[in-house]
């Protein structure tokens, strides 16, 4: 079987060398959240799948042929001939300063739906993550989420939300009311510290969402803090981890390896210091190289970071 399942949309990423508007040299990238979780499992030798709706054309063939080459399981992924790849563009607008614009609505990805999802999830994983971007996508997404997120619950799979809050795709109000009943299927919730009360009550301070999401029978919460490290509670209380010293380029994909550090974490059997050290372990890779998930680590790269210093020739 499956160690791991995600599904949502991938994107095409086109990243710019400078203001998009002077005509900056644009450089396709696979992308998505759940694509580069999928990815970071990947990478740490977990087996692993990525499930979702595909353009039936070049650009839908890119993006499955980046899932494959890192070895991603993408059989279940259903190619849409009607509808076009989604488009993100990162703009590189100043060398401290990324601006995303998304082409994606009417997008393959956003019209993934319950029945594109039912042979994955009755293929069965140990885990089950998806991200609060999909049920922001389209109403067919939004029940695909619902139902993925319910049947793998009520199947005993550890079901993990990461809120991954997109402010250009909905509102905070219209996040929360769709993502509280969500995350009361999840075992583990992931969000930074400013998305936590979308999965909870509006304005309510950290360690009152915490309880309550304890209370719905959420196991985990994971609060990233980037350059910070993380906070972990559980019912047996709190746990903070640092993050790892590292010059960081590039924070875009940042908090999807911080996620894929936990899982394959849970994975392996540790616990939740080792689940927590794994995390942030990733995180820095991500933010210590350009791309999504391209200098995420290999297994026999995890301590790859720990004693080094800055300039370092290995
Ligand atoms: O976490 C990185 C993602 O933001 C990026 O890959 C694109 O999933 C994406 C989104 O919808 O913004």
């Amino acid at each position: 079987g499956l160690d791991l399942l995600t599904f949502g949309e991938a994107l095409v990423s086109l990243r710019s060398t400078g203001p998009l508007t002077a005509g900056g040299a644009l450089t396709p990238h696979l992308a998505g959240a759940e694509a580069n979780v999928a990815i970071g499992l990947a990478r740490l030798g977990h087996r692993t799948a990525f499930a979702g709706r595909v353009s039936d054309d070049e650009l839908g063939t890119f993006l499955l042929r980046q899932l494959r080459a890192e070895g991603v399981d993408v059989r279940h992924v259903v190619r849409d001939a009607e509808r076009p790849a989604g488009l993100m563009f990162l703009e590189r607008r100043t060398a401290d300063l990324t601006r995303v614009l998304y082409q994606r609505a009417g997008s393959a990805g956003s019209a993934l739906g319950v029945d594109d999802l039912r042979p994955a999830l009755g293929a069965g994983a140990r885990v089950l993550h998806l991200t609060g971007i999909t049920p922001a996508l389209s109403g067919r997404a939004r029940e695909a989420a619902a139902w993925a997120a319910e049947t793998a619950a009520r199947a005993g799979t550890l079901v993990c939300l990461d809120v991954n809050h997109r402010a250009k795709l909905w509102s905070r109000d219209d996040a929360r009311a769709v993502l509280t009943p969500l995350a009361g299927h999840a075992s583990v919730v992931v969000a930074s510290s400013d998305e936590l009360d979308l999965v909870g009550a509006p304005g309510a301070d950290e360690e009152t969402l915490v309880a309550g999401l304890l209370a719905r029978g959420v196991s985990t919460v994971l609060v990233k803090l980037g350059g910070d490290g993380a906070r972990a509670y559980t019912a047996d209380g709190r746990r903070d981890a640092a993050a790892l010293p590292v010059t960081a380029v590039d924070t875009v994909g940042a908090g999807d390896a911080f996620t894929a550090g936990y899982l394959s974490g849970h994975l392996d059997g540790l616990d939740l210091a080792g689940r927590l050290r794994r995390a942030v372990t990733l995180g820095a890779f991500a933010v210590a190289g350009h791309g999504d998930w391209e200098t995420l680590p290999r297994r026999d790269e995890l301590s790859l970071l720990d004693s080094r210093q800055p300039g370092d020739t290995l």
